[in-house]
């Protein structure tokens, strides 16, 4: 029997206009093998976390279900970003045209080099938990809180605005 696996995805994006990139990443991630695009969010912006010389992010929310064994997923996900033209530089959180992190994998826990699930930003992220919320309002999370609950301990310096954006 195959199994199909909730995954959860952050796509972010600051260069090369990142509405684009993340509406381009959206269709790619709908053709990933044995994967299927089941919702996403509305585009949020926000200011960069990390380095404040880089322009403002935009951010959303995918919910695949997968065959795929995480691992083999994350790379599907780095080649969707190579392909988007992510050029990596040793600068921890700077601007990038393309970053998908895989935030939840079913209910599964990793810690390896490669992969760590859930995603370590998960929990404290304002433009992760807002679309999060948007996509699943009622799913309690690896540490016993929604996504509510989590936005409600995020900084208020920390602001997200939704984007009305048609597509
Ligand atoms: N990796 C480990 N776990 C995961 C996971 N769950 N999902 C490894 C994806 N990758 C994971 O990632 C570095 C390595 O992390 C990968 O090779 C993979 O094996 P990366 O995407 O190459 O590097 P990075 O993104 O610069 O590092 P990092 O620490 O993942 O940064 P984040 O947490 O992704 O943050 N501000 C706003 N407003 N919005 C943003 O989206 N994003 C970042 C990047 C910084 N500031 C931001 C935003
Ligand atoms: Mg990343």
């Amino acid at each position: 029997m195959t199994t199909h696996n909730s995954v959860y995805v952050g796509l972010g994006s600051n260069l090369d206009n990142p509405i684009d990139q993340v509406k381009q990443a959206l269709l790619a991630l709908n053709t990933i093998p044995t994967t299927v695009l089941l919702k996403h969010s509305a585009l949020y912006r926000s200011k960069p976390l990390g380095p404040k010389n880089q322009p403002d992010y935009i951010n959303a929310l995918a919910v695949l279900t997968t065959e795929l064994a995480p691992l083999t997923l994350l790379n599907e996900l780095q080649a969707i970003e190579n392909k988007q033209g992510r050029v990596r530089t040793a600068q921890r959180w700077g601007p990038r045209t393309l970053d998908l992190d895989m935030l939840l994998y079913g209910n599964k826990q990793l810690h390896t080099p490669q992969l760590t699930l859930p995603h370590p930003g998960l929990y404290d992220r304002a433009f992760v938990l807002y679309p999060l919320y948007e996509c699943a309002p009622d799913l309690v999370l690896p540490n016993g809180l929604k996504a509510y609950d989590l936005i409600q301990r995020c900084s208020v310096m920390e602001s997200v605005e939704l984007l009305i954006v048609v597509f």
